[in-house]
Order: structure tokens, then sequence, then C-alpha cells
């Protein structure tokens, strides 16, 4: 198969109340994948038009994720930072995906039966297909790896049975146009470390969510010291004292979670954490818990703040990374349209 060098792809949707579980889950891996890979990060706004956003909270959510991105530490000169929409390839790609992909495959993804719950008939056909134009984003740029939260390790699964169901529909016309015997790589989901699904600061069994109406179910990258710190007090727990090892927190999962965001937060593991804090009370616990957050999100809020204070700023960082993403787009679909048999000028 024709490989090219390894590629980070993902996104974050400019859906608002940006919270520590993207942060957890994504754009800290992120920030440690820059190391030593080449990535590109999107903000996904097709994908956040797949429900209801207004036009003037859809632009400054968008410029949000973007500030997210840079004062979580993403060097946008290094990697390429830009929002999904500026490319048009990936309407382009999702429409040919779309083309691949099967309606079987699309009705067994259970982020769409949780989003469209009993109003099926009334969601729109782009929450239905949103899963195909993630294969495209991450396609496009024939991406190796995607980190991502746990939420989206079936998404992950289907991008890699269309890449394959590519490969093979179309593999002699790959060969003839000079790609081996695969076009689109088998791209990996990195998901790893101790906060891979943060729960719910108020219900151990649901997802940390942006759409949750409690605020207090969520710690929010834009909140201050102290709103974080009323937010942890106030997270559910139970009676017991923390465990020294792992096998104790069994059937107690608003203190494993805790124990993970705190793993996490201090790039540990979990075990690390049960041999520091085990036989601990919550309320000692917490307060550890809350000076840490404090201490990690806090300059994060602030740098956000500041960066958001100059638009023109952040806009200009998308023109830029909008415009090298497209060279590798544009490479893309003139491929694919070769590959599927379409007369391009
Ligand atoms: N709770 C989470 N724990 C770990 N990772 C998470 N991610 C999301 N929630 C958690 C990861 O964050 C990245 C960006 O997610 P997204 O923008 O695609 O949308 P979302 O945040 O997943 O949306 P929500 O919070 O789930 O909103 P609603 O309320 O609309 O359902 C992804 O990598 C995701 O895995």
């Amino acid at each position: 198969m024709a490989t090219v060098a390894e590629r980070i792809f993902s996104g974050v949707q400019p859906t608002g109340n940006l919270h520590l579980g993207n942060y957890l889950g994504a754009i800290k891996r992120f920030v440690e994948l820059q190391k030593d890979r080449e990535c590109i990060y999107c903000v996904v706004d097709l994908h956040a038009i797949t429900v209801w956003q207004d036009p003037d909270e859809l632009r400054r959510h968008t410029r949000e994720v973007t500030a997210a991105f840079i004062a979580c530490g993403i060097d946008p000169k290094s990697n390429i930072v830009f929002n999904q929409s500026q490319v048009s390839g990936h309407a382009e790609l999702g429409w040919i995906l779309n083309c691949v992909a099967r309606m079987g495959w699309l009705n067994r993804m259970t982020q769409f039966k949780e989003k469209a719950g009993k109003d099926r008939e009334n969601v729109s056909v782009g929450l239905f297909t949103y899963p195909t134009l993630m294969a495209a984003d991450i396609l496009l740029y024939r991406a190796t790896h995607v980190p991502v939260g746990e939420d989206q390790k079936q998404h992950l699964e289907l991008t890699r049975d269309i890449a394959q169901k590519f490969n093979t529909d179309f593999a002699p016309n790959i060969a003839a146009n000079g790609h081996g015997d695969g076009y689109f790589p088998l791209t990996e989901p990195l998901i790893a470390g101790p906060a891979t699904r943060v729960m719910s600061l108020r219900d151990g069994a649901k997802k940390m969510s942006k759409s949750e109406p409690s605020d207090f179910s969520r710690i929010n990258l834009t909140d201050d010291a102290d709103a974080i710190a009323n937010k942890v007090r106030r997270a559910k727990t139970d009676p017991e004292p923390l465990p020294s090892e792992l096998e104790g927190m069994k059937g107690r999962p608003e203190a494993d979670n805790l124990v993970g965001i705190f793993a996490a937060l201090s790039d540990t593991t979990k075990e690390a954490v049960l041999r520091d804090f085990g036989g601990a009370q919550f309320s000692a616990f917490k307060a550890a818990l809350v000076e840490l957050s404090v201490s990690k999100l806090g300059p994060i809020g602030a740098e956000m703040q500041r960066l958001m204070g100059d638009p023109a700023s952040i806009d200009a960082i998308l023109k830029d990374g909008a415009e090298r993403a497209r060279v590798i787009a544009d490479q893309t679909i003139r491929d694919v349209k070769d590959i599927v048999g379409m007369v391009r000028s």
C-alpha cells in the first residue's frame, strides 16, 4: 500500500462550553503529539451545524476553540490550525464517501441514536451522515493517527471501513494512478491515558458533555478559580475514603472519575494517585484536586480570554492554516477524482 509519513489529524466542534473532557481526552493530547509529528488540528464548524447554531455564536465559538488550542500550547506555525469550512475539500470528499459508506453501517452509530433520541424523523440529515464527513476530514489528509476521546472510537472504526471499501472498490484505478494497492491509510485511533472518557461531575454514568443543561456537571475551560473550586467541591462522591489500589474503585464511578481527572492533570496514573491518597477522605482529596485544577486550567482560561480580545489575530491564524491545509486537501481531491473517474481540467 502507498503510505504517507505519520500524520495526525483531529477536530473539535465549535459548539460552546469547551470542557475538561475535551481538554483531557483531546486537546492536551494534541499538544503532546505536536512534539514529534506532523499535526493538523481543525475546528469542525461543518459538524457543528448538524444541530442548530446561532450564526453569531458559531463565529464566536469557532474563535474560542482556536483560542483554546493556542492557550493549551498548540503552535499554529509548526502545525496546521484552521476551521473546516474554509477548505472545501471536506465537503467534496464527504459527498464521495457518502457514496462509499453503507446505510447499514451508519444505522449502527450509537452517537446518532443518542443525539437523535426519539426525535429521529425531525433531526437533520447532516446529523445522520456526520460520521462520513468525519471520515472525509481524516482521509482528506490521509492521516495515519487520530487522537480522540473514547466516545469517538466507533466513528474511527467506520472511517477505517470506508477507507478499506474505497481501496477495494477502486483497486484497479488506484494502481493505474500510481498509488499501489491502496490510496487511503487505515487510520489508527489514539485513545489512551487515564481520562479518555471524563464523566459528569453530577453523575458518574454520564459523559461530561457540552450540552448537559447543568453547568455543575462540567468544568469549562473558561471557568475561573472560584467556579472550579465550587464545582469540584460539589462533585458527587460516595461516603467511603479512597482505596489505595485500583481494585477498590470497582462500583465507584464518581470516585474513579475524580481520580482519573487528577491523574491526567498531573500526568501520572490512577494507581500513582491512589498510592498518594489511599485512605484519604474526599474532603482532603477534593482540596488537592481544586488546587491542581486551578493551577493547570487557570492559565489556560486567562490566555483564552486574552486571545479572544483580538479576533482579527485569531482569524489570521485560521486563514494561514486553511491555506496550508488546502495544499494537501486539493491534491487528495485531484487524486480521488482521477481514481473515481471524474473528468477534471
Ligand atoms: N467527556 C469526555 N471525555 C474525554 N474526551 C471527550 N471528548 C468529548 N467529551 C469527552 C473528546 O473531545 C473531542 C472534541 O469533541 P467534539 O467537539 O466532537 O464534541 P463533544 O465535546 O464530544 O461534544 P459533547 O461534549 O459530547 O457535546 P454534546 O453535549 O453535544 O454531546 C473529541 O475527541 C471527543 O472524543
